[in-house]
């Protein structure tokens, strides 16, 4: 399987995040795609550059206002001091319930707070070029599909499955998975599946298509009673209006053994193929893995084969978008490990 990466991932490289009160390094790292992309070539990947593809489908998944608020976000922080050049912008008030979120305040840190989750999304001088190549990228692993390669894999960074609708979140700014999936509907497939393995709960893309009965979404995460994103990732989410029955949370206890790990899959797998897909979309996050530093289930490095074999077995035409996977030096294995499973 082709793999389509941006070279410009690496100029979102902010300096840190808050972590437990702390600022630590950020976990999520251009070092982690290095990784990736050096295990590719390792193993004899093909691998591409992304084509400028993104422009007309963004704005049917992202808010206009979102869009143009993360372009030009880092001039806006820069334009406030001099030194805010070496500094990153982070929110501090969020409009909550009964707060108003359709008049865009004045204040630059009050506007990043109404398009932010979370304080947990550092940003950088280059955050913008580097999340708008990724959306690239998984546009050009779509045109792969519809050149006639039957899977393609799109190696990006930052993530994109807590970015919604008109917020950025859980280190994700644009949806790269919704964004193919919209894609893939756009290039004449008439039911996508969505498949969202990473260990959080894909809150972004839920909400993007949570009202629709044209893309299934299905995720497998660690349960939001005491994990990241916390307020969605229910089981009782099950889509809404015309979405209704289309969204299914499977959402497992901290600490959840392989073996249920595994059986949820099958669960998923079982709802797509109910679903008479005719496209897959995948979320592949990798910070299932037991060493993974702010997750808590424990694949083991073989596991990840078997991801790729039993999703293959579904037989549908598949782009895999890279999520999570915070485990650095084992990120790159670990991927491969599932594209190879897949293809074999
Ligand atoms: N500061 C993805 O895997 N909380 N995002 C981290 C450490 C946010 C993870 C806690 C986790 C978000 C794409
Ligand atoms: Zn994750």
């Amino acid at each position: 399987m082709i793999t389509v990466i941006s070279r410009q991932h690496s100029i979102h490289n902010p300096k840190f995040e808050f972590y437990r009160g702390e600022k630590v390094p950020c976990f999520e790292s251009p070092q982690r795609l290095e990784y990736v992309i050096q295990a590719l070539h390792d193993r004899g990947h093909d691998v591409r550059e992304a084509e400028q593809l993104s422009d007309r489908v963004l704005p049917t998944v992202h808010s206009q206002r979102y869009l143009q608020f993360l372009a030009s976000a880092w001039d806006q922080w820069t334009a406030l001091a001099a030194d805010n050049i070496d500094k990153q912008p982070f929110p501090s008030v969020w409009p909550v319930r009964s707060l108003r979120s359709d008049i865009e305040p004045k204040n630059f840190i009050a506007r990043l707070g109404l398009y932010s989750m979370d304080n947990g999304t550092p940003m950088a001088a280059g955050t913008w070029v580097a999340a708008k190549a990724g959306a690239d990228a998984a546009v050009s692993a779509v045109a792969l599909l519809n050149a006639g390669h039957t899977s393609a894999f799109c190696a990006t960074r930052p993530p994109g499955h807590h970015a919604g609708p008109d917020f950025m979140g859980g280190y994700c700014f644009l949806n790269n998975a919704a964004i193919a999936a919209q894609s893939l509907r756009d290039s004449g497939c008439q039911r996508v599946a969505i498949i969202d393995v990473d260990y959080h709960h894909g809150n972004g893309t839920q909400t993007i298509f949570y009202d629709r009965p044209d893309v299934l979404f299905v995720s497998l995460h660690g349960d939001p009673r005491t994990e990241y994103p916390f307020y969605l990732g229910h089981a009782d989410e099950t889509g809404r209006g015309a979405g209704q029955g289309y969204n299914l949370n499977l959402p497992m206890t901290a600490g959840t053994d392989t073996a249920t790990w595994f059986a949820a899959l099958d669960t998923a797998c079982r709802q797509i193929i109910r679903f008479q897909a005719d496209a897959l979309v995948i979320s592949l996050g990798l910070d299932t893995f037991a060493e993974d530093p702010i997750s808590r289930f424990t694949l083991q490095s073989d596991d990840f084969f078997h991801i790729g074999t039993r999703l293959a077995t579904l037989r549908l035409p598949t782009v895999f978008i890279m999520e999570g996977g915070y485990a650095t030096t084992a990120l790159g294995h670990n991927t491969v490990n599932v594209l190879e499973g897949f293809d074999n």
